[in-house]
């Protein structure tokens, strides 16, 4: 009888979810979440067939060099940018996120980033706490106005067309900028326009950041990128970090050129750039946007289906529904 295969989760994640591995495999669960070192993930990876990793875990060619058994990563994250997938092809291994779960849910915290940039919610809040409402003034604490205003999207996939189809509801004007256009109906069903990237940063009053990480949306949003927006407006990013440039936003934010921004990722996350930490009109939450029990449970629920499907069990054995490499299963021959 053949030894049963072996797989490592490599933080706590639902353990009733995770389970269901356990009908297929030996597995081997960490049981704190855990910053690993780059040693720390080779020898995790080193005598298992597959892994549930989270999108903090970082996986990349020194990562797998010792890892001969390895066929699977299943990510638990839409964006995988923690993977190097060219390796991890090269290597046979294939790799799975898990898409479309998390669309409304993250969308939905787009809005929650931008309402409490946009009408200053968690200032508000801190000044109320710190014990300062002892009169009311008229002009306290303005802000910006959602409805009526001009929404930009950078990066119109999932998650961005399902932030433009909220708008409707505020009445506002979308405008989109996507490598490629959308086709005209999905444009029509987000009520959504394209336009070139300048006249997205020169034309928004409220601008949402969606397009995943990589080297052509490094620092997607810089200095020259901050200095055409409009110095009323409010910048949202859901995406990645990396996608803005953390110092040249704290530095915008700071000397009123641009009027708020609500972050959910940072460029060395979980660090925070300590000039962000100084600025009063900036919303920072902790890479949380997919956060609510149902999504992240669904999340889970479908890396297990994927790391399952990808080792050859289950109904869906050999065909991983969310498949990111398929030219990792020609490497292996499969
Ligand atoms: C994280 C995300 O997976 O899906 C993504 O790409 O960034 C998030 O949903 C989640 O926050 C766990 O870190």
């Amino acid at each position: 009888m053949s030894a049963r295969r072996r797989v490592w989760v490599t933080q706590p994640v639902f353990p009733d979810v995770v389970d269901r591995l356990r009908d297929h495999f030996d597995v081997a669960a960490a049981g704190a979440v855990t910053a690993y070192t780059p040693a720390q993930v080779a020898d995790g990876l080193r005598d298992v067939d597959g892994a549930l990793v989270g999108v903090t875990d970082r996986i990349d060619a020194s990562a797998i060099a010792g890892a001969n058994r390895l066929k699977a990563i299943a990510n638990i994250g839409v964006g995988y940018n923690n993977l190097d997938i060219a390796a991890l092809s090269a290597a046979g291994v294939a790799v799975t996120n898990t898409p479309d779960v998390l669309t409304e849910t993250t969308a939905d915290f787009a809005w929650t980033l931008l309402l409490a940039a946009a009408r200053r919610v968690t200032e508000a809040e801190r000044w109320l706490r710190d014990g300062h409402w002892t009169d009311w003034s008229f002009e306290r604490l303005l802000g910006r106005d959602l409805h009526g205003s001009t929404l930009g999207i950078l990066g119109m996939g999932r998650i961005g067309r399902a932030v433009a189809r909220r708008a409707l509801g505020f009445g506002m004007r979308v405008l989109y900028h996507n490598r490629s256009r959308l086709d005209a109906a999905v444009e029509r069903e987000c009520s959504a326009r394209w336009v070139g990237k300048d006249e997205l940063l020169a034309a928004s009053d409220h601008l949402v950041l969606v397009v995943p990480y990589g080297p052509g949306t490094h620092h997607a949003i810089g200095a020259p990128e901050l200095a055409c927006m409009k110095s009323t407006a409010v910048l949202v990013n859901i995406a990645r970090g990396g996608v803005v440039d953390d110092a040249a936003l704290a530095d915008a934010l700071q000397k009123g050129r641009l009027a708020a921004a609500g972050l959910d990722v940072y460029e060395n996350e979980p660090a925070v750039h300590p000039a962000l930490l100084a600025c009063r009109n900036v919303v920072l939450t902790p890479h949380i946007a997919s956060a609510s029990e149902a999504t992240r449970r669904a999340m889970v629920s479908l890396a297990v289906d994927n790391l399952i499907a990808a080792l050859g069990e289950g109904p869906q054995a050999h065909r991983p529904p969310n498949l990111v490499n398929a030219d990792s299963l020609l490497a292996r021959g499969t």
